[in-house]
């Protein structure tokens, strides 16, 4: 097995089991050396929590670049989520386009918004700048939320497949060439992802459980871009992400106290298993 080098790039929650607390070791349990660049540091994440502290990474990343650059350090894969300012959002993108090994992967995850709304440290500008770094995307993974302010849509809680594929005809347009949609569901007891590759979407279809649970978002691009980068195909990487993801809800439903994050490190086994 070839062993990779990922780049990471989003934020630290000290506590809530999201973004990097989450992608480190998802990451790891995937057999992938994991670099990292924090965009900033959180006391807690901010959906659901109140009071938190933010300190914002953005003018650190110029001169973590700058030192890899002088290092020769580059990656097999790049990929980003929560980033911490718009400002950052131009360095992303130039890290992105400039930091990747030839034929390396570039995977974004907007994880900017989710339900119908922003998360809260996020606005329109910061949104316009997120469509900046479509083009430099080999594959995004955004939620429905996310699509519809990335492209204009109207958001809708429920929806048929001509809504889906016009959606993803407008991330098209942004420059968007591969694209995992997370969270399509037609049914009440089924949700699943779209996979949209060379022009053909494919739909796989799993168990919804009622209720969402916060960072399965970031659980579910860490894992998809961990079995990417063992060789998975991109439909097949965007399956075993669905399923891993189901089974950190399961283990986490029956517990209320645990309300802002899932269990996942009980189903890492599981993952590794399903990674061959
Ligand atoms: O899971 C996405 C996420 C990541 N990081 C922070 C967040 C959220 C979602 O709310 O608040 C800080």
């Amino acid at each position: 097995m070839e062993y990779k080098r990922i780049l990471t790039i989003q934020d630290i929650s000290c506590v809530g089991q999201c973004s990097l607390t989450v992608a480190l070791p998802i990451l790891s349990a995937c057999g992938v050396e994991t670099a990292v660049l924090p965009s900033a540091v959180l006391s807690t994440h901010t959906a659901g929590f109140s009071g938190f502290t933010f300190r914002d990474l953005t003018d650190d990343m110029p001169e973590i670049q700058k030192h890899w650059q002088k290092e020769g350090i580059a990656f097999d894969c790049i990929y980003t989520g929560y980033l911490g300012s718009t400002k950052q959002v131009g360095y992303v993108k130039n890290i992105l386009d400039t930091m990747g090994k030839p034929n390396s992967v570039n995977v974004v995850d907007p994880a900017f918004a989710d339900n119908g709304k922003l998360y809260p440290i996020f606005d329109d500008e910061y949104v316009a700048a997120m469509k900046t770094l479509c083009p430099s995307a080999d594959i995004l993974v955004p939620n429905i939320t996310e699509a519809c302010f990335l492209s204009g849509m109207p958001y809708r809680e429920s929806y048929d497949e001509k809504y889906i594929s016009e959606l993803l005809a407008a991330l098209c347009k942004l420059g968007c060439s591969k694209i995992v949609l997370t969270g399509v569901g037609y049914t009440p007891e089924k949700t699943g992802v779209v996979v949209y590759e060379d022009g053909k979407a494919s739909y796989y279809e799993h168990r919804r459980i009622a209720k969402g649970f916060h960072g399965t978002g970031d659980v579910y691009a860490s894992a998809f871009t961990g079995a990417l980068m063992r060789g998975k195909t991109l439909f097949n990487a965007a399956k075993i992400a669905a399923d891993f993801t189901v089974s950190c809800i399961e283990k986490t439903q029956g517990d209320p106290s645990h309300w802002y994050g899932v269990k996942f490190e009980l189903a890492l086994g599981e993952l590794i298993k399903a990674l061959g």
